[in-house]
């Protein structure tokens, strides 16, 4: 394995042309930049968005772009490796936080890419995902798998802001990004599928009638139940971290992206492998630091931040924290490459 490919100027000029003309190029002066030795080369630098500093730009925004001059209300999280306007917080995540105010509605359209969101503040607002009705309540996670028809609308009486969770980037770089609007849908007049279908874990509908497991049987997960969860798990010594998974086929919620939620108590560290899934860190509540890469992040309640493929990751809380992890994990495992490795 050479270190010393041969270079562009190692070549005669007229060459060069000649290549250029005919609509080619060396590989050899650009190999390593797409091969690096041993591990990437990330792009992505690590974000860090305070949501304190967010919320009035968010809230200024509807003052000044009434929904139906947006669709969809948004400021977009831009990685800082990438710069202002970039449409992604790392390779493969796009983040954006999203505002509804009381008595608004965003317009319902059906896309290629997926969506998750993570309630960050407000009560009342709701998704309406083919059909169903998802209400939006601090905390919850609720999807909107690609394909699926949606809109937003807001009962409440104070401003609902999410931040949204796409794997947009995917699509936009194989090309396949689009939508198609059509008008706000009728609701099913009975809760969702979490109040339902699956209000424990282990018990699903009977599935005597055979055919195969609905792709996205349920699609809002309470906060209740997830923190709950791991405040169980923190009390009997476990690692309390839990997948998002459907419950069906115990799969990951979505094709491309995962969430996994974790609790740390006061004073907790956690030291995960290097990981080659990019991610985004929501603080739900708690404030903390992490170093990512020797850079220290300190975060608050309602916080933001990102770290690339295989970041040295160091979380220490400095009271009870909850996150959610955003990653891409599941693309990864089934593209055959998704890697741990020892720090
Ligand atoms: C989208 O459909 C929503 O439905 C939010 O709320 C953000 C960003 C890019 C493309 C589609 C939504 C989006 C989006």
């Amino acid at each position: 394995m050479s270190d010393q490919l041969g270079t562009l100027d190692d070549l005669p000029q007229e060459y060069r042309d000649e290549m250029a003309d005919a609509g080619v190029a060396p590989l050899w002066p650009m190999m390593r930049n797409v091969l690096p030795h041993g591990a990437p080369n990330p792009v992505t630098r690590p974000g860090y968005w305070n949501y304190d500093a967010l919320r009035p730009l968010l809230l200024k925004a509807g003052e000044l772009t009434p929904v139906e001059k947006a669709e969809r209300r948004v400021l977009v999280l831009s990685d800082p490796g990438r710069g202002s306007g970039a449409m992604q917080a790392t390779s493969s995540i796009y983040l954006g936080m999203q505002l509804l105010l009381p008595g608004e509605t965003a317009p319902a359209h059906r896309h290629t890419p997926s969506a998750v969101r993570i309630v960050v503040e407000g009560s009342g607002g709701y998704t309406v995902v083919s059909g169903e009705r998802l209400p939006m309540e601090e905390g919850d996670l609720v999807l909107t798998p690609g394909g699926e028809w949606h809109d937003h609308g807001h009962d409440g009486s104070d401003p609902v802001i999410w931040l949204d969770a796409l794997d947009l980037p995917l699509f936009v770089y194989f090309e396949g990004s689009y939508a198609i609007e059509g008008p706000l849908q009728a609701q099913n007049n009975r809760p969702d599928a979490s109040e339902v279908e699956y209000t424990a874990a282990g018990l699903v509908p009977s599935r005597q009638s055979g055919g195969a497991p609905r792709r996205f049987p349920m699609m809002r997960y309470p906060w209740a139940q997830t923190e709950k969860a791991l405040r169980q798990m923190a009390a009997y010594g476990d690692t309390a971290e839990v997948d998002f998974i459907n419950p069906e086929t115990g799969e990951d919620v979505l094709p491309t992206l995962g969430f996994t939620a974790m609790m740390l108590q006061a004073g907790q560290q956690d030291a995960p492998p290097l990981r080659s899934a990019s991610c985004a860190f929501h603080v739900v509540s708690g404030s903390g630091q992490t170093e990512v890469d020797g850079k220290v992040i300190t975060w608050g309640p309602k916080d933001t931040f990102t770290a690339p493929v295989f970041s040295r990751l160091t979380h220490t809380a400095h009271e009870e924290s909850f996150l959610i992890r955003i990653h891409d994990r599941p693309l990864q495992t089934k593209l055959g490459y998704y890697e741990e490795r020892p720090r």
